[in-house]
């Protein structure tokens, strides 16, 4: 079975994380609604929702085998809680179904807020 997974950090294309989506099919560049951002946690950043967000996160839509997704819930500490696997709304041409992601499920207090877009540095 495949899942359309919505990456916006280090699994993007030219990010140092993308060889965890190996042998998997990009569907194409997508964005989330309004209402999220991204705080920078150095080498990564996490997606939380913020209400106050007007703009929305940028990232890839990809379609991911059911051993992948299991590897990358492992590589992103979802058993531990770092991030959660949830599905969100993103905006057309992908509006019409909700989209799994990883949203940062740790607090992001005194974190820099980078807003929409990770660019791996
Ligand atoms: N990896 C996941 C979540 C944040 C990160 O760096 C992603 O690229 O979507």
């Amino acid at each position: 079975m495949k899942t359309l997974l919505f990456v916006y950090g280090t699994l993007k294309r030219d990010c140092c994380n993308h060889a965890q989506l190996a042998g998997q099919r990009f569907i194409g560049p997508a964005r989330t609604v309004p209402g999220y951002r991204l705080c920078d946690f150095g080498s990564y950043p996490g997606m939380i929702a913020n209400p106050a967000d007007c703009d929305g996160v940028a990232g890839e839509i990809w379609s991911v085998d059911a051993t992948c997704l299991r590897a990358l819930d492992l590589f992103e500490g979802v058993p531990e809680g770092l991030y959660r696997r949830e599905a969100i709304s993103l905006r057309a041409p992908f509006a019409s179904e909700k989209i799994a992601t990883f949203i940062y499920n740790q607090s992001v207090v005194g974190r820099r807020d980078i807003g929409s877009e990770w660019i791996d540095g």
